[in-house]
């Protein structure tokens, strides 16, 4: 599979699919990443119960799984962004965008501070300082959710700052904050012309848009429309679904 996101982008790969990680432990995570076609695993440390060393634990597991993790920060923080591949939730400014870029990026791109020799560890023959610096800036993913209605007022600026790769719409929020939730899981004409307008943004600026889905025929729908990077389903929603279908099936209800 396509594990290296940035990669695969680069080469024109289709759009990259994904799962997202609420429950935690590492054979969740393995979980989520073996399942055929996943080319990443969000570890959501938002609204999942995901704490930081349960985060640590996720990543490595979906990396040796042969998938890409990417963590969803609990918030806009730059003491949070130090790790690879970060979606940061509920962006509201451009200034937000570029801050977060700075946190992101080592030196000279940002002020991002060098930590752990594990990462660089990783690599063999091992980089030069420099060289792991450059590498790590080239294929780090820095992603922002478009689900403000602030954010969504300027998404062409948002989508036109350097550093920022992928808009990674939040239906839900988006839907909550502009006034049109999304209910009954039926998107209101208003909220789709927002993910309308975020699509066209992003792609005007040369940079990948990605959405969060709640079924596989949604991601295949916005799959279809040109979105680069879907979210298919979540460990929560899934695990949900099919116990309460085989329990209804024993019980012939
Ligand atoms: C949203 O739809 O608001 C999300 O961020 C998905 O978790």
């Amino acid at each position: 599979s396509a594990s290296w996101i940035k990669t695969a982008f680069a080469k024109g790969a289709g759009p990259s699919m994904g799962l997202w990680q609420m429950l935690p432990g590492a054979n969740v995570s393995r979980l989520l990443a073996r399942t055929p076609g996943v080319d990443w695993v969000l570890v959501d440390c938002e609204h999942g119960n995901i704490d930081d060393a349960a985060m640590h634990d996720a990543v490595p597991a979906v990396a040796a799984a042969g998938a890409s993790p990417i963590v969803r920060l609990p918030d806009i923080q730059s003491w949070m962004v130090k790790r690879k591949r970060v979606l940061v939730p509920l962006l509201r400014t451009v200034q937000e965008a570029k801050e977060l870029v700075q946190a992101a990026k080592f030196p000279p791109v940002g002020r991002r501070g060098f930590g752990s020799p594990l990462a660089m560890e990783r690599f063999q023959p091992a980089p030069t300082m420099t060289e792991y610096l450059q590498q790590a800036n080239d294929t780090l993913l820095t992603m922002v959710q478009i689900e403000t209605k602030e954010a969504l007022d300027v998404v062409e600026n948002i989508a036109a700052v350097d550093g920022i790769d992928v808009l990674f719409i939040g239906p839900f929020d988006l839907g909550n904050n502009i006034g049109h939730p999304i209910l009954s899981g039926i998107m209101k004409q208003e909220l789709l012309d927002a993910i309308a307008r975020t699509l066209a943004a992003t792609h005007k600026a040369g940079k990948k848009c990605g959405i969060f889905c709640t079924s596989g025929e949604q991601a295949k729908m916005f799959a279809d429309q040109g979105f680069d990077m879907l979210s298919v389903a979540t460990d929560y929603t899934a695990l949900q679904a099919t116990l309460a279908e085989s329990v209804s099936v024993a019980r012939g209800i």
